[in-house]
């Protein structure tokens, strides 16, 4: 990276969708959003009221589908560009981290590190979100995505060789963190949404950028045909062996770590410094905020919660936990993919 630039916060995502910040294909996406959305199916939503299904996926109206058709319609890749790709709740505020400190661990020292007072969050943007900034963005750009692969356009995933780093959890951890942090976020005067709503609805496919499987499915079939462009991570092996896969990140992104790096401990410091236990106690984290509209503003905190493997089954009931692993053993039949439990 060339320069360290912080993210946009989310207030200034929804000024750009509603127009407010002035550009030519902003109005475009958004006359083009007016005219499908009132045909689009909808479902019940976790934070907002509704959610609706956009081309098989689940997003909230407004940023998240506009944010969509920008990107389909209008983004520019660059053969260079990064892209770490998620689906909400799976690691991408880790991922940020440690993809932010892997690439630029040449040009920070530890005792003084962007990591230290600037959110995960703050250190790359969301490619959906930010239309009007990424043209001015010096290469190589490192952006994150929630879009599922199949959605992207070929101008990233055919034609030039931009590169994904994907980032996914078991089903149960995802569900019951997203079900915690939706709640935080949804407005007073909607009613809280019951973990048994949650569930039904996660199960249904009824989730942000969901169906979850189908999600995780498109990025492990691209990361078996084209490995040199997609690596597939899971929170749970990087939970397990951190400095494994930090270097596999490393050497999959270009910058692998040379036998000095790795004698003198780098990988172990950038592990360290991205830690749940680091990073939820550094005051940045703990006590800042992201501003998501103007009605929406979420502790930053809530994106450093437990940060456990396995946590999800202390929520959910025998009877969830089958319907749940027998959904995810039909969706990933013949795959290749499995989740451990
Ligand atoms: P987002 O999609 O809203 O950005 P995301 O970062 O993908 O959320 O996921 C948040 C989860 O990752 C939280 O899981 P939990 O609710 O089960 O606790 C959060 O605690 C966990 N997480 C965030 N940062 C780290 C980290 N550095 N190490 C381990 N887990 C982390």
């Amino acid at each position: 990276m060339d320069s360290f630039l912080p993210s946009p916060d989310c207030d200034t995502i929804s000024k750009t969708y509603n127009g407010q910040i002035d550009s030519h294909l902003v109005q475009k996406t958004n006359e083009r959003y007016r005219e499908i959305l009132p045909n689009l199916p909808r479902g019940k939503g976790w934070m907002t009221e509704h959610l609706v299904q956009y081309q098989g996926v689940w997003l909230t109206p407004n940023a998240a589908l506009k944010g969509l058709m920008w990107v389909q319609g209008h983004f520019k890749p660059r053969s260079t560009d990064i892209f770490l790709a998620s689906f909400p709740k799976t690691g991408t505020t880790w991922l940020k981290a440690l993809t932010f400190a892997t690439i630029n661990r040449t040009r920070y020292g530890f005792a003084d590190h962007p990591l230290l007072t600037t959110v995960p969050h703050g250190c790359l943007p969301f490619l959906e979100a930010c239309p009007n900034d990424l043209d001015g963005f010096p290469s190589p750009r490192l952006l994150s995505t929630h879009i599922p692969y199949t959605l992207l356009p070929n101008s990233m995933t055919v034609n030039q060789s931009c590169r994904f780093v994907y980032i996914c959890r078991d089903p149960k951890d995802v569900l019951v963190s997203k079900w915690l942090f939706m709640n935080k976020l949804r407005p007073k005067e909607l009613a809280p949404i019951s973990l048994e709503e949650a569930f039904e609805l996660f199960c249904q496919g009824i989730s942000h950028y969901g169906p979850y499987w189908d999600h995780v499915l498109g990025y492990w079939k691209a990361s078996l045909e084209t490995p040199e462009q997609v690596l597939f991570l899971k929170y749970e092996e990087l939970r397990g062996e951190p400095s494994v896969v930090v270097k596999r990140l490393g050497e999959f992104l270009g910058h692998p770590f040379s036998l000095e790096e790795e004698s003198k401990g780098v990988v172990e410091e950038i592990v360290k410094l991205c830690s749940f236990e680091n990073l939820s106690n550094l005051g940045v984290n703990k006590s800042s905020v992201l501003k998501l509209s103007t009605q929406i503003i979420v502790d930053n905190r809530h994106f450093l919660r437990k940060g456990k493997v396995g946590d999800g089954k202390s929520y959910l009931t025998d009877e969830m936990i089958k319907r749940i692993n027998e959904i995810t053993s039909e969706k990933l039949l013949g795959s290749g993919l499995v989740f451990d439990s």
